[in-house]
């Protein structure tokens, strides 16, 4: 589909947006598009959490400075990567409960829905770097373990020591304790980033990157590399993004759930709360117990958020604006400083 000029309608929690897809008879078909996009509204990027503001406001110069759309999502999450004050992304994050930092993380493009991604990658300061790599100079979609790490390394990344003093320091605090599993709680635990993004031509991409559940059992691969689960990115609907406890995530395939959501006319937010809806329905836990949230963005430029609990915050940036947005939530239950990276 090619959009020309269409007005941007934003999404929001609280916004009933009009769909620019609809279902005819089992056939999906993309209606003509409910709004026009004036040309300064795009390239427009949403992103999970008030901290991927940073990034979706360097994803947009990327592109102004002339990058495509996978540079800048690339390097808009570099920034969200390189925060060492983020305990949930690149470096700086919680490690797992051996002491030692291991990153997820994934890149998706909608025009030739090309994926690739990275699991429990050690010493490396962009995963999402590598997620690309793996795109774009390989036949596969996922690299996990020392392999993906050799594989950067052979593609002439530098490592890194991801491990800051204080997370050592916290992480011997939880090992001589020896509780199970259970992060100490402070502002830093906020949590993965997901990042979408729609150009002016009305093509999707999406990123995702996260050092995943603190203290996690080393090995343990989470939502976010996922495709499917932590992002999904479809050229002809939407992408969707998820952050919180992955495992609830990963077993419903929760991001492709969002888009297809959409794919039967829901808008983003609705999507997103659509899903969670349906997860809740399947799941034994409780709705407030999930500790899921999405993103969403339609290919006509409508985003919107929903969260199982209280307290989910997105971010969004185009070149006239940015912005952090509350999410709809669906329980009362606050979400916590710690939000999905809790046991
Ligand atoms: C994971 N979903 O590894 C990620 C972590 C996260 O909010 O998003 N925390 O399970």
């Amino acid at each position: 589909m090619t959009i020309n000029r269409r007005r941007f309608i934003q999404g929001t929690a609280g916004i009933t947006a009009v769909s620019a897809f609809s279902a005819i008879g089992n056939k999906t078909t993309t209606a003509a598009p409910a709004a026009v996009i004036e040309k300064n509204d795009t390239p427009l990027f949403v992103a999970t959490w008030p901290f991927g503001k940073s990034s979706c406001e360097a994803a947009v110069k990327i592109v102004q400075n002339g990058g495509s759309m996978v540079d800048a999502i690339e390097q808009g999450i570099w920034v969200t990567e390189a925060d060492v004050k983020n305990a949930s992304v690149g470096i700086g994050g919680i490690p797992n409960a051996a002491g030692a930092v291991e990153l997820d993380a994934c890149i998706m493009t909608g025009p030739d829905h090309n994926a690739g991604s990275v699991g429990g990658l050690q010493d490396i300061l962009h995963p999402i770097s590598v997620a690309r790599m793996v795109m774009e100079k390989t036949p596969h979609v996922m690299l996990v373990g020392e392999g993906a790490k050799q594989f950067a390394i052979k593609h002439g990344v530098a490592t890194t020591e991801l491990l800051t003093d204080k997370q050592k320091q916290q992480w011997q605090t939880w090992k001589d304790k020896q509780t199970e599993k259970k992060p100490p709680i402070n502002e830093d635990h906020h949590d993965t980033i997901a990042m979408l993004g729609l150009d002016g031509q009305g093509n999707l991409f999406g990123g995702c990157s996260t050092s995943g559940w603190g203290y996690k059992i080393p090995g343990r691969i989470g939502d976010s590399p996922i495709i499917g689960s932590g992002l999904y990115v479809d050229n002809q609907v939407g992408a969707a993004g998820a952050t919180g406890l992955g495992e609830n995530v990963m077993r419903h395939c929760g991001s492709f759930l969002v888009v297809e959501m959409m794919r039967q006319g829901a808008s983003p937010t609705e999507a997103c709360e659509r899903a969670i809806r349906r997860i809740a329905e399947l799941d034994p836990k409780n709705l407030s117990n999930l500790d899921i949230n999405f993103i969403a963005l339609s290919k006509a430029g409508v985003y919107g958020a929903a969260g199982t609990s209280k307290g989910f915050r997105y971010s969004f940036a185009n070149p006239t604006e940015t912005k952090v947005i509350d999410a709809l939530p669906l329980s009362e239950k606050a979400i916590g400083p710690e939000g999905g990276n809790r046991k």
